[in-house]
């Protein structure tokens, strides 16, 4: 695996070998990058890439759920989820924030995801066509995510580090609002027993495709963990995932929808199937059954927002001339 970013096209780097080392000394060092210091354009890129997807999966993963606030079964269970999305609109302003502090405006990263030259997470192109969706959604999407950000509240780069903190904390009520709806189906009738079955027999696949692809498939983990972006491999926090959620599954009384999954007393850890990594690729390449759906929704709000973006800036526009108007007649 080459050094992702810090070779240009034509195989040279601009850089210094001096200015790489003492960048890498910062890192191995475990001192926090700040926007304004120095620092490699391929860590930038790098950053710029894996922030701004982490906030389109954010603002895109709030559709699935939002297809249930009106419909959430009590009042109690629409409170939780319209909080619960509303708190993912927020992580995406966050991590948009984040990225913006590497020079990249928000303009040109949704422009980036509208026309397919940014990703967002697979996960977020599965339907939710029942309500135990959403507590699979809260159980499984939710604790894959804190399961790989909870070591990126460690990462290199302060303003990502800083921003995931809070971002966990929020994840961790989602997690658990999701396991008590499940929780509650699976002491409910044999019908909502069913249907959280059913829900987990859809999700649990995705839901391990999310860590991303295998290490020896994945193109940016070496370098990510060089420069302590990733502390973890995708294979490795996918594992821990697997055995956090096995007894999960156990407790409520729900079978993991796969026949390979045993406990290796060696490896003190879960054996499990192989996953699909066709699908896998399909859906990143917008094969699944909603990414249409999802792209055309991010579309049409930001077309649709256009005109609020431009009156807030002409707002600000006029408030900063008044401000300067005001500093000169009080001189
Ligand atoms: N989907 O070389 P690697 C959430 C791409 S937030 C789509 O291994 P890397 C909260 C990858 O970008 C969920 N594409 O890449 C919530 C790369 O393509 P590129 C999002 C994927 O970056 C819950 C290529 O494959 N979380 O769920 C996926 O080292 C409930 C090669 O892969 C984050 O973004 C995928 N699953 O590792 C919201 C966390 N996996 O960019 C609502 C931050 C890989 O060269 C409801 N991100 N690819 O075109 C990360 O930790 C990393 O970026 C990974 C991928 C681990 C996702």
């Amino acid at each position: 695996m080459y050094a992702q970013g810090l070779i240009n096209a034509d195989g040279e780097t601009d850089e210094t070998p001096a200015f790489l080392e003492a960048f890498q000394a910062r890192i191995d060092a475990e001192q926090k990058i700040e926007p304004n210091d120095p620092m490699p354009s391929g860590y930038r890129k790098t950053l710029i890439r894996q922030i701004s997807q982490h906030a389109h999966s954010e603002i895109v993963g709030m559709l699935p759920e939002g297809n249930w606030i009106t419909r959430a079964p009590t009042l109690r269970r629409k409170a939780a989820l319209l909080a619960k999305v509303q708190d993912e609109g927020g992580h995406g302003l966050y991590l948009y924030s984040a990225a913006e502090t590497l020079g990249v405006s928000r303009e040109e990263m949704t422009e980036d995801l509208l026309a397919g030259r940014a990703k967002y997470s697979s996960i977020f192109n599965y339907p939710t066509p029942t309500w135990a969706d959403i507590g699979a959604i809260g159980w499984l999407v939710d604790g894959a995510a804190i399961m790989n950000q909870i070591p990126l509240c460690r990462c290199s780069y302060g303003p990502y580090a800083r921003a995931m903190i809070r971002i966990c904390k929020e994840e961790s009520f989602h997690q658990r609002q999701g396991y008590e709806i499940m929780m509650t189906l699976a002491n409910g009738s044999a019908q909502q027993k069913s249907l959280a079955q059913d829900a987990l027999d859809r999700w649990w696949w995705p839901s391990l495709m999310m860590f991303g692809p295998s290490d020896s498939e994945s193109q940016h983990s070496d370098q990510s963990m060089t420069w302590k972006i990733k502390r973890f491999t995708n294979d490795e926090l996918r594992q821990k995932f697997v055995d956090a959620t096995v007894p999960q599954a156990d407790f409520i009384g729900l079978a993991m929808p796969d026949p390979a999954l045993r406990w290796n007393a060696e490896k003190k850890g879960y054996d499990f199937g192989t996953i699909d990594w066709d699908e896998f690729w399909r859906v990143v390449k917008g094969g699944g059954q909603m990414n249409r759906d999802r792209i055309a929704a991010r579309r049409k709000a930001w077309e649709e927002g256009a005109w609020v973006r431009e009156a807030a800036l002409a707002h600000a526009k006029k408030r900063a001339a008044r401000r300067a108007a005001e500093a000169v007649a009080a001189e």
